[in-house]
């Protein structure tokens, strides 16, 4: 009786395998919360920040869909604060998996990456405002599971940008909250980060080659204010809202993306010569302020960036 119920689960677990394309696997994240200070702009300036890791953004997390992260957060003893983890690629309880640490404490749970997407990942202790706009935020990408397609065609570079605020440093939490003392957009943690034409200090820029698709996995981490996305001479080729293969909108000119959300924006710049895009949030008041990344088009275009460990430029 014993013995044929344990053929039964194993023939289920045999057919189970059998039917599933591509074998889901366990990932293991670890991530060690670290309060530090960090330059914010090209011209030295330094602020107090919580991270993920020492940066902004955290680490990228990339799996597949279906597959299990299995995740550790350690809140660094040297720490004054309690600090959480927060994913949104994950389907678990807020008061279980997402409850604050204390400083010297570790909390590790696992979920599974049920939907293909690009997702926020972000503290959650109080006050929630403050920790967002410290820093401590990063991305989780979750690749369909089907992999490359037609409608979700393979690209020739992938690029992850993440839009924060910059607050005066020290402004009070209901001041965070009424946006007050506001003074700048971090992309991946610096005002104009990617932008030698505002900032003469950017020495970095987006690059890729004439006629190449490039792929653009935009988060926005602000706390209260929307993105909305354009390539200034350029037009989107497909944006998969969410990140979702099964969202795709076909020749945009602006995007919006809401708080603590994220697309995924493919563009295809002109084969045959060189070119440059400005991938701007195009709300005047925070372009200005650092919202603004440049794309570099042309034949001399550094082949190791957008690729492999060069999908966020630090
Ligand atoms: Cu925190």
């Amino acid at each position: 009786m014993r013995q044929s119920l344990y053929a039964a689960v194993s023939a289920c677990a045999l057919l189970g395998a059998l039917a599933t394309p591509a074998a889901a696997k366990t990932v293991k994240v670890e991530m060690t919360v670290k309060e530090v200070e960090l330059e914010v702009d090209h011209k030295g300036t330094k602020q107090k920040m919580w991270t993920y890791g020492g940066t902004i953004p955290g680490p990228l997390v990339r799996v597949t869909e279906g597959d299990t992260v299995d995740f550790t957060l350690i809140n660094d003893a040297a720490n004054k604060n309690s600090h959480s983890m927060d994913f949104h690629a994950a389907i678990v309880d807020v008061l279980d998996e997402f409850a604050e640490v204390k400083p010297g404490g570790t909390k590790r749970f696992t979920f599974e990456a049920k939907y293909p997407g690009v997702f926020v990942y972000h503290c959650g202790a109080a006050s929630m405002v403050e920790h967002i706009s410290r820093g401590m935020y990063g991305v989780i990408i979750v690749d369909p599971k089907e992999s490359f397609s037609a409608a979700y065609p393979k690209p020739d570079r992938e690029y992850v940008l993440v839009q924060g605020d910059l607050f005066r440093e020290g402004t009070a939490v209901d001041d965070l909250l009424d946006g007050k003392n506001w003074i700048g957009a971090l992309i991946n943690g610096k005002v104009f980060h990617y932008d030698p034409v505002h900032d003469p200090g950017a020495s970095q820029t987006l690059q890729a080659k004439p006629g190449e698709r490039v792929r653009i996995y935009y988060v926005n981490a602000s706390v209260n204010e929307p993105v909305a996305l354009h390539p200034i001479a350029g037009i989107w080729d497909r944006v998969y809202d969410q990140g979702n293969p099964k969202n795709v909108v076909h020749g945009a000119q602006t995007f919006l993306i809401p708080p603590a959300s994220g697309a995924v924006f493919d563009i295809v710049p002109p084969a045959g010569r060189a070119t440059n895009n400005a991938i701007v949030d195009h709300a005047m008041s925070r372009a200005l302020r650092g919202a603004i990344t440049v794309l570099m088009t042309n034949d001399d275009a550094d082949p190791t960036l957008g690729r492999g460990d060069k999908l966020i430029l630090r």
